[in-house]
């Protein structure tokens, strides 16, 4: 018999440069407004190149990191469809090996917007053993100028300094809240973060603690870049101040051996592919 020629080898696909350290084609300042409606559709064909999932490799250089954008998220569609409108060319200009995943709790219990970013930590590297770096975003928060570049660096990053509803300033020195980023050895020095702050606030600040405690320092941007542009909205259902924690966030040294991506529980009840990220619901439970 004739023998079956082997498939050659087709010709081989080019080894692409490593990305420069600034990327070439950045605008600088953005214009940001959040008035006309923002169609997903619209979206999706601004961002041909944006794959299955949210995932993007750029098509002209070999990025150093591979970066997981993880978002916390429950019934904020209309800020979504903004957020991917304006951070998809951003990233792509930024010449990052990304995936977007939206974290959505399940359910009406209270929020928990810090054990939500556990799971996506989790998640995401279950969907690709790949991601060395972190960026975590609230979805209302777009930056305003594409020099704020989403990678991680050797130390801890907070990226939304500047922000509009603060006089584009940092409201206070330890401030670590909004749009932040770890490398995975970084996430994983400071075990995570917590899961018991239900409701709105200090989750940030006991990040910060955390951080300070296993002796890393914050890094951030020039102030003039920054700049984020937050969606105004009223205080979500589910989400009210959560009363405990100040006292909590003076106990970051013992709670964070205990508490953190070593003991988060949840089941995940749904991922789902879109044209422009993954969702991934999830019940994460309910306040003790
Ligand atoms: N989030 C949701 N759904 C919720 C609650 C929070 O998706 O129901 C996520 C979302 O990514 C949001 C982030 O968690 O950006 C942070 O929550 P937040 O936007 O409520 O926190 P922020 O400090 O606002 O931005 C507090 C309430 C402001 C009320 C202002 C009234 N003028």
């Amino acid at each position: 018999l004739p023998e079956v020629p082997s498939a050659q080898p087709g010709p081989t696909a080019p080894v692409l440069p490593p990305c420069p350290d600034l990327p070439p084609g950045l605008v600088g300042r953005l214009l940001i407004e959040f008035t006309s409606p923002m169609p997903l559709e619209r979206v999706q064909r601004e961002n041909p190149g944006v794959l299955l999932g949210g995932r993007y490799t750029p098509p002209d250089c070999t990025p150093a990191q591979t970066v997981a954008v993880i978002i916390p998220f429950r019934h904020r569609e209309h800020h979504l469809r903004y957020w991917l409108h304006y951070l998809h060319p951003i990233l792509r200009r930024q010449r990052l090996r990304y995936g977007v995943y939206v974290i959505n709790q399940h359910g009406e219990e209270t929020f928990n917007r810090a054990k939500l970013l556990n799971v996506g930590f989790l998640e995401a590297l279950k969907e690709d053993a790949a991601y060395d770096c972190f960026i975590f975003s609230d979805v209302d928060l777009v930056p305003m100028d594409d020099r704020n570049l989403y990678r991680c660096g050797d130390q801890p990053r907070h990226f939304a300094i500047a922000m509009d509803k603060f006089g584009f300033r940092l409201p206070y020195a330890g401030y670590f809240g909004g749009v932040s980023g770890l490398s995975k050895a970084q996430f994983l020095r400071i075990n995570g973060f917590p899961n018991e702050y239900w409701g709105w606030g200090g989750e940030d600040d006991d990040i910060f603690n955390r951080i300070s405690l296993t002796g890393m320092k914050i890094s951030r941007p020039d102030i003039r870049i920054g700049r984020y542009r937050m969606i105004k909205h009223d205080r979500d259902k589910h989400n009210e101040p959560n009363p405990q924690r100040f006292t909590k966030i003076q106990n970051t040294k013992l709670t964070m051996k205990r508490d953190g991506i070593g003991s988060v529980r949840y089941q995940v009840l749904e991922v789902s592919r879109q044209p422009l990220f993954t969702n991934i619901t999830v019940d994460i439970g309910r306040p003790p």
